[in-house]
């Protein structure tokens, strides 16, 4: 019997398998994160964004920045000129900011008071909007910080690997789309659950 086949035999089975399904989930986010290091994803919660109405964009981080498990600290988001108004919800535990950019559009700030968002929790930060006036995919290009760390959401939509371009995007740019017309109801769409991109790597972390 060598060494290690007696160390693994001193833990009982059940406790055993528990490790190699943490080491399973830790070995598949690993993989995941090397291209990726976390995401920005955007949430609607069951509502239909409809051109020239009222909404909220929710943009949801699902973890913090890898490989040092970082808390994140500091998000922004980027809306084209054709977003009519953007106003940032509160969160608890953050401060936000809206500015015009230079092209007409906003760049919405949130930054933490104390110490940020932890790795392995996902947080909401939406924004109160007006819906372009055309119906449409947009962009939303997003930058999340941990601490000096940035993660740059805004690699182009592509619908497959082609080239150089691999599939999925290393950092995809998170993107909404605008309905025409309100035929798409708010109630049209129920039990939307919330995107997480990599649950396991939340999970790993604990
Ligand atoms: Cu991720």
């Amino acid at each position: 019997m060598t060494p290690l086949m007696s160390l693994t035999n001193r833990f009982p089975r059940s406790l055993r398998r528990i490790s190699s399904v943490g080491l399973l989930a830790a070995v598949v986010c690993l993989v995941a994160a090397v291209g990726a290091s976390a995401h920005a994803t955007l949430n609607l919660y069951g509502k239909y964004a409809v051109a020239n109405k009222k909404g909220n964009l929710t943009v949801t981080i699902p973890h913090g920045c890898m490989p040092d498990d970082a808390s994140t600290t500091r998000i922004v988001v980027k809306l084209g000129g054709a977003w009519q108004a953007a106003k940032p919800r509160a969160v608890t535990g953050w401060t936000s900011v809206v500015d015009r950019t230079s092209s007409g559009g906003w760049r919405i700030t949130w930054t933490a008071t104390g110490a940020g968002l932890p790795y392995a929790t996902s947080g909401d930060f939406p924004i109160r909007v007006r819906w372009p006036k055309k119906a449409g995919i947009y962009d939303t290009p997003t930058l999340q910080y941990c601490g000096s760390q940035l993660m740059a959401w805004k690699d182009p939509f592509h619908p497959a690997a082609d080239g150089d371009i691999p599939y999925p995007a290393n950092y995809p740019v998170p993107r909404v789309k605008v309905h025409a017309s309100s035929k798409n109801s708010p109630t049209a769409v129920t039990g939307a659950t919330p995107m997480r991109i990599c649950p396991l790597a939340e999970r790993a972390a604990r």
